[in-house]
Order: C-alpha cells, then sequence, then structure tokens
C-alpha cells in the first residue's frame, strides 16, 4: 500500500515537463514551482514577428513555462504598461521585443528593484546603464543592411536610383539597416538612394508608399531596397499594378528571408532577401532560466543571417517554417 502510493506519487510528478524541475525533498519527488515569464511583444506587423510571437509561445509549452503573452499594437506605451504589469504580478522573468530604442530607463529601473530579469529579443534599446538588463539577442542590423547594399551593387554594377522603404521609425532595425546600406552603397558613386520614406514595416505601408513614389519618379526608380521582407511585397504589388516589373526591370532587396518572399524570389517578382531569424524561443528561454538561477550573461548574442537570392532561393524553400 505505502509502496504503490509512492509509486504514483511519483508516477505524477514525472509527467510534469522537465522544466518544472523536480526538487526532492524528504525521499520525495516534487514538482519545483513552475517559472511565470512575461513576454512583451510588438504586435503582428509583419510575418516575422508572428514567426517570432509563435516560437516564444511554443517554447513556453514545451518547458511547461507559464507564459504570460501581451502585444503592443506597435506602441510603446502600451508595452511599458505590460512590463509594469508584470512586475506588479510578480513574474520570475520578462522578454521584451522593443519597439523603438530609447525611453525605458524608468521602467527596467523599476524590474531591477523587484529582481525580475529583463530580457531583450530581436531589438536593442539605448540605455546608460547596461544592467538594466540581462542580455540582448538579436541580429547584427547594420551587417544585414551592409549585406543587401553589396549585394545590390554586384548586381547593378554600381548604377542605381533607389527607393529605401524604412521599418518603423526608432526601432533598432530601421535605424541600423539603413546605416549599414549607407555604409555599403557609399563606395559606388553612382548608386543614389532618391527617396527615403517608412512604411512601419507593414505589408501596406510599402505599397502605400511605393504608390505615392511611384507617381513622383516614376521609371527614375530602377531599384528599391526594403527593411522587411513584408513591405518590399507590398512594394512589388505597387509596381505590377503601375506596370513596372520587379524583379526584372526594377531590382527589390529587403530583409527578413520570410517563405513568402523566397516564394515571390522564385517567382522572380523579387531578387534578393537578407536572412534574420525570429526563432528566437529556446535562445530567449534559456537566458530567462539562466539569468535566474543568477548567472552572467554575455551582454549581446548576435544571431547569424545570410542573403538568399534567385540563384539559392529555390534550394531552401522547401525548409522555410515562416
Ligand atoms: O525585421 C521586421 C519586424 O525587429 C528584427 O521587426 C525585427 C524586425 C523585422 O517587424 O519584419
Amino acid at each position: 500500500m505505502k509502496n504503490q502510493i509512492l509509486k504514483s506519487r511519483l508516477t505524477r510528478a514525472w509527467v510534469v515537463p522537465v522544466s518544472l524541475g523536480l526538487l526532492i525533498a524528504g525521499g520525495h519527488a516534487v514538482a519545483a514551482k513552475q517559472l511565470v515569464v512575461g513576454f512583451a511583444q510588438v504586435g503582428a506587423e509583419s510575418s516575422w514577428r508572428t514567426a517570432e510571437t509563435e516560437s516564444i509561445k511554443a517554447e513556453a509549452v514545451a518547458r511547461g513555462v507559464n507564459l504570460k503573452f501581451s502585444d503592443a499594437q506597435g506602441k510603446q506605451e502600451n508595452q511599458i504598461k505590460a512590463v509594469r504589469g508584470f512586475i506588479a504580478q510578480g513574474v520570475d522573468g520578462i522578454i521584451l521585443a522593443p519597439v523603438v530604442e530609447t525611453g525605458w530607463e524608468p521602467v527596467l529601473r523599476e524590474a531591477k528593484r523587484a529582481k525580475i530579469p529583463v530580457v531583450l529579443v530581436d531589438r536593442g534599446i539605448k540605455v546608460g546603464d547596461d544592467s538594466l538588463y540581462a542580455t540582448l539577442i538579436a541580429s547584427d542590423f547594420i551587417a544585414e543592411g551592409r549585406m543587401a547594399a553589396e549585394w545590390l551593387a554586384k548586381k547593378v554594377d554600381g548604377k542605381a536610383s533607389i527607393i529605401e522603404l524604412q521599418g518603423t521609425p526608432g526601432a533598432a532595425p530601421a535605424i541600423d539597416r539603413k546605416k549599414g546600406f549607407e555604409e555599403g552603397i557609399s563606395k559606388f558613386p553612382e548608386m543614389k538612394v532618391i527617396a527615403s520614406q517608412s512604411g512601419d514595416f507593414r505589408r501596406s505601408g510599402g505599397k502605400e508608399v511605393m504608390e505615392a513614389l511611384l507617381k513622383k519618379y516614376g521609371n527614375e526608380i530602377t531599384a528599391v531596397y526594403a527593411h522587411n521582407d513584408d513591405m518590399a511585397l507590398g512594394a512589388v504589388q505597387a509596381l505590377e499594378e503601375a506596370g513596372r516589373k520587379p524583379g526584372a526591370d526594377v531590382m527589390v532587396v529587403s530583409i527578413d528571408g520570410v517563405k513568402s518572399a523566397f516564394e515571390a524570389i522564385v517567382a522572380k517578382k523579387m531578387n534578393c532577401t537578407v536572412e534574420c531569424n525570429p526563432l528566437l524561443g529556446p535562445m530567449a528561454f534559456a537566458a530567462v532560466e539562466q539569468s535566474i538561477k543568477g548567472e552572467k550573461l554575455p551582454k549581446k548574442t548576435v544571431v547569424q543571417d545570410k542573403a538568399y537570392d534567385q540563384s539559392t532561393a529555390g534550394d531552401v524553400i522547401a525548409s522555410r517554417k515562416y
């Protein structure tokens, strides 16, 4: 009888997800407290972001973490409120994908005072005191912009009149992808950005801005550089509706590497995408758990990226998950 009780207790304990951890107390296996983690997400502006949200949600399930999810609909004030809410609930850790670079000090100081580690994913911030967050897991956006510029310069022999579609104003990937691209084309005097406007990382934004700029610049435009694939795909639509041939008479290069961009490249309507990996769930939760244990983490972990074009996109399209 005694044996049976012990066995059933153990069985019950062993079926809980491994990440809950097991404490051996007085010879009995007991499940440790379930981790509660808040994730303050930017919104759902692009397919990249949706893939990131899914990766984080799936990893929380796999680790048995109780995830509190907040969608800020692209507004920093909503994200700040969400982080304050997580602090008030006494979560064990916070994952933050900061919409913009600045303005985070006060709320991060509150998290620090409450001893709740904050792991930044995908976008960086500017703060005077970097002890306000545990670590940042993100791509090198300057390198991505440079890669896009170098690919384009080679393709057009150093001569192009470019429309730049920028991401959300103030967001790290918008600032750095612009900077990297400018650096990349600076060696080519005949590569010129003739107009640069924000499409807010959205397909509809890319389409609207492209429509307006096509009216203004018409056939002068020979290339489009978009800070993400969704805006590039919106621009492709606008170009086609204006009777231009994106991918042939107007080169289209962007960043993210989402499946629909690979499809457009294979269909020869886009030319190049620089992959930026959104599947950050496993790394993010590993970092949260390490910082809860008090382990010191590197201030930044750089996710590696690679450019794909019409000569390589077809080989990898089947394996694209997002
Ligand atoms: O490129 C874009 C998104 O922060 C890296 O945000 C991310 C960017 C991504 O909405 O599609």
